[in-house]
């Protein structure tokens, strides 16, 4: 496979995966080398950190957020927060870039006018993986969620709204964006190890942000379950 071939805008275009969900191909190639940037400047403010489980296992996947709410886990359990609880600081704003391209992705997909409020950052280095589970944190239950691919390709694991079906197996590349919501919004996903692989922009590691919008309104967060 030829990276240089794959990122072209020529090749976006959009498969519809599911009732509610959808694959763009090649969506924000353009937009890469800034997200990036942004995603640099958010980490120099609060960096990427190995989160611990309510079970006490350290996820092989480090991450970081930006925006109103962050999403957290420890030995209490998952949350989002409006803190960082390594600084006790606000989490850093969202860059203007993330909400115009999130908004533009969603609307794309069917789902307009998104405003997330947190931006989870996910950096994923050879041997890192993330095992399927559903994101239900969140209080906002209509919302749709965005996920940006960076760098390294990956495989997405697809599943469906029952723990421990089959996953579909779909290859994510730098500049996919993947947003499911509605009838699909509580579908089980993760991905597959991550593979040894030289990206120009990201070397050996994939970036993923992810857009949600949590409906808190208590800047304390919330309970963990
Ligand atoms: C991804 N990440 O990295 C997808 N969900 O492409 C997630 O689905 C995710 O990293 C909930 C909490 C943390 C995550
Ligand atoms: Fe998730």
């Amino acid at each position: 496979m030829d990276l240089f071939d794959i990122e072209t805008t020529d090749d976006a275009w959009s498969e519809q995966l599911d009732e509610g969900s959808f694959h763009l191909h090649g969506f924000v190639v353009e937009e890469a080398d800034n997200l990036l940037e942004q995603v640099a400047n958010v980490a120099e403010e609060s960096p990427f950190r190995h989160l611990v489980t309510p079970g006490g296992k350290r996820m092989s996947v480090a991450m970081t957020n930006c925006g109103e709410y962050g999403w957290v886990s420890d030995r209490r359990g998952y949350r989002y927060q409006s803190t960082d609880p390594l600084s006790g600081r606000k989490w850093p704003e969202m860059p203007t870039i993330f909400r115009e391209t999130a908004l533009k992705a969603a609307e794309s997909a069917g789902y307009p006018g998104f405003t997330p409020d947190v931006a989870l950052i996910n950096e994923y280095r050879p041997g890192t993986r993330l095992t399927p589970h559903q994101d239900k944190d969140e209080q906002d239950r209509t919302s749709p969620i965005v996920s940006i691919s960076l760098g390294v390709p990956a495989v997405f694991l697809w599943g469906g709204l029952q723990r421990g079906g089959r996953n579909r197996r779909i290859p994510v590349r730098h500049g996919d964006v993947l947003v499911w919501g509605g009838p699909d919004r509580f579908r089980f996903h993760g991905i597959a190890t991550l593979k040894e692989y030289l990206h120009p922009l990201t070397g050996d590691r994939r970036i993923n942000i992810t857009f949600r919008r949590t409906g808190l309104v208590d800047t304390q967060g919330v309970a963990p379950h």
